[in-house]
């Protein structure tokens, strides 16, 4: 049976490898089934969480949707949209909010690393954060929600969320408790300069991550400048465990050659980095270098792309007024 699919992407600017091989590159498979129903979400009201340049979030949403086109999803299949624009979001994310548990919310570690040590000048979007993404979710029914590794915590959340809507109103199966689809190998890809970091958008240095609009000589450089260590490859997982930067390298080329850890690390067994390095540069080049192309392209017509968002927005008010409604009914209102 097809799975109903919704995930999200933040137009927060510099989307990365991580966010492909974690993310987007599942979301292409996803759609590429037939027997999927895909939903794909610019999440902006998620990005606000944190401060935004206005003209600059507008840019954003346009290459969200051209990063989203550029790498295979098809928005004649897909339904493609930003958040903001369906207000059952925001409505779904404060009924949720009533259901939420402060506890539940104090346990999320993205808003730990987020928030940092001044915790007091967070904004409460950004602790609340996890509920909105209940409220994305369960609006639609979701079955499977395709995310990296880093977001398993806030799915476990939604899970607990619609599980305590259900019981608190009894309305058995009303909300529709959604499964993670988290790749098990490769799910956290981790930043160039440092494996012990996610790499990140927000990550001051460019040298940490390959952007999807980085050009052929931009990928050359930074996999160059990629931190490693004096030792030739290593020769068991053992040894690999131990060596961060080594360990993601090698899954980010096995990632994009859709080869296991263990064959790839007994190809390279051994081998200088710079031997490696370059063939993991061509396997970059080949698949980054099309899609940063397109991306570009798509930037150009930047009607074309409105169209795309206008036709989803449409299609996803139709769904998620339904469900808010009903949500409404439920609770008295
Ligand atoms: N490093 C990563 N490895 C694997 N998957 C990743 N994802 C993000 N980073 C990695 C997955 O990409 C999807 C979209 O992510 P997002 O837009 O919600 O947020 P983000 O990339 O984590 O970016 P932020 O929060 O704007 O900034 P940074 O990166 O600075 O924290 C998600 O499915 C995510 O799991």
């Amino acid at each position: 049976m097809g799975k109903k699919i919704f995930s999200g992407v933040q137009p927060t600017g510099n989307l990365h490898l991580g966010n492909y091989l974690g993310a987007i590159k599942n979301f292409v498979d996803l759609n590429n089934d037939k027997d999927n129903k895909c939903i794909f979400c610019v999440v902006d009201l998620h990005a606000i969480t944190v401060k935004q340049d206005p003209k600059e979030l507008k840019n954003n949403i346009r290459e969200t949707v051209a990063t989203f086109i550029a790498s295979g999803i098809d928005p004649k299949k897909s339904i493609i949209f930003n958040q903001s624009r369906v207000a059952a979001h925001a409505e779904g994310a404060w009924i949720l909010g009533c259901v939420a548990r402060m506890g539940w919310l104090n346990r999320m570690t993205q808003f730990k690393e987020k928030a940092g040590k001044d915790k007091e000048k967070a904004s409460i979007g950004l602790y609340s954060y996890p509920v909105l993404m209940a409220a994305d979710i369960l609006l639609y029914d979701a079955t499977h929600v395709p995310v990296g590794d880093d977001q398993k915590q806030h799915l476990e959340l939604c899970r607990d969320i619609a599980q305590k809507f259900n019981n608190d109103f009894e309305a058995e199966n009303f909300l529709q408790v959604p499964e993670p689809l988290i790749q098990k190998e490769f799910s956290r890809i981790m930043s160039l300069k440092d494996g012990s970091k996610k790499m990140s958008k927000s990550e001051l240095s460019d040298l940490s991550r390959i952007n999807l609009t980085d050009d052929k000589d931009q990928i050359i450089n930074k996999i160059k400048k990629a931190k490693t260590d004096p030792l030739p490859m290593p020769r068991d997982l053992k040894e690999l465990n131990e060596r961060l930067e080594a360990k993601n390298l090698l899954g980010i080329y096995s990632s994009l050659t859709n080869s296991k850890l263990e064959i790839s690390l007994k190809n390279f067994a051994g081998k200088n980095f710079s031997e490696f390095k370059e063939i993991l540069t061509e396997e970059l080049v080949n698949k980054i270098e099309p899609i940063s192309n397109e991306i570009k392209k798509l930037l150009e017509d930047k009607s074309y792309l409105d169209e795309i968002l206008l036709d989803g927005v449409e299609k996803a008010n139709m769904i998620a007024s339904k469900k808010i409604e009903r949500i409404k009914e439920i609770i008295g209102f």
